[in-house]
């Protein structure tokens, strides 16, 4: 049966706190950072709900039903900080909302598959009939969004990509602006779009180059992305060690577009093996095996 937990007690004053806070936590350090959080965005303090998998803003009808996707491979000190921020940030703009940690534990040691993880979230939704997705936000999880006017809603015809500004926690380098073409960091696309392109590739292991791939497949089918204004679409990154880079990608993204119908979304399911799905009001965690009958 539905049960509120103590976050619908928290005041408007409380969640700004803890928003213009981060925890910075890296190992056995802990440290409070602040971030420059500078909304103009009033808002209402309304509780929240936890029915059937979902947070819903209580007497209120949100316009989105939304699931927020995180993939990770360790890095639970970047994970409690987002988690943490997120809630806060997705109730000031009263969304209704799930939040779902996918995580590589198998194979060992072997190299993240981004792609994959994704892809594996997604089909997880998509069988969970009951939470109705309309818009799913494919979120990094070292990357804490700073403006409540950084709307996350889904456009019906465009993906929208929002980290246009970075900025890395307790860095005196000011933002840093990426490329045009880049999607990564924080993707909001619905349902439709996702499977229009056939989601992400399978075939990226390591850091780099999944998220391109993804850009090419919006080109090929035509389909434009768009992004907030600059003053909106800032973000704080939380500090990490790197990832091993994957040395194919440049290979890979030579001929990304021919694979497009023959690898993605729809061949996901041989590949995975969920480990474990726990369940947790805060979060559904779920534990994968992206490596499955290979
Ligand atoms: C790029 C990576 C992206 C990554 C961004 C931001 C590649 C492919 C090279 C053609 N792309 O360089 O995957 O999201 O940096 O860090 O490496």
């Amino acid at each position: 049966f539905p049960y509120i937990v103590p976050y619908s007690n928290i005041t408007f004053n409380d969640i700004e706190n803890f928003y213009t806070k981060i925890l910075v936590t890296k190992k056995n350090q802990t440290k409070i950072l602040r971030t420059s959080f500078a909304s103009n965005i009033s808002f209402e303090n309304v509780p929240y709900i936890y029915i059937n998998d979902m947070w819903h803003p209580v007497g209120v009808i949100s316009a989105q039903r939304t699931a927020i996707l995180i993939p990770l491979q360790g890095r639970d000190f970047n994970a409690k900080t987002f988690i943490f921020n997120i809630h806060a940030f997705a109730r000031r703009q009263l969304l209704t909302y799930t939040i779902l940690l996918i995580e590589q534990v198998h194979p060992l040691g072997h190299r993240f598959n981004k792609g994959r993880l994704f892809n594996a979230g997604v089909r997880y939704i998509q069988n969970q009939e009951s939470l109705n997705i309309t818009c799913l936000i494919l979120h990094d999880v070292d990357l804490i969004p700073e403006n409540d006017g950084n709307f996350y809603t889904c456009e019906p015809i465009h993906p929208k990509h929002t980290t246009i500004r970075v900025q890395q926690v307790g860095s005196k380098r000011g933002y840093t602006r990426y490329y045009e073409f880049l999607i990564g960091g924080v993707l909001l696309l619905t349902m439709d779009l996702y499977k229009k392109v056939n989601g992400f590739s399978n075939l990226y292991w390591g850091w780099g180059g999944e998220d391109d791939d993804l850009s090419l497949r919006f080109i090929q089918r035509r389909i434009c992305v768009v992004r907030p204004s600059d003053g909106l679409a800032i973000y704080a990154a939380l500090p990490h060690p790197r990832g091993q880079r994957n040395n194919a990608r440049f290979n890979l993204l030579t001929w990304s577009t021919v694979r497009l119908d023959t690898d993605g979304f729809a061949q996901i399911d041989p590949m995975i093996r969920f480990v474990e799905i726990q369940k947790r009001s805060t979060v559904t965690h779920i534990k994968l095996d992206v490596n499955a009958n290979e």
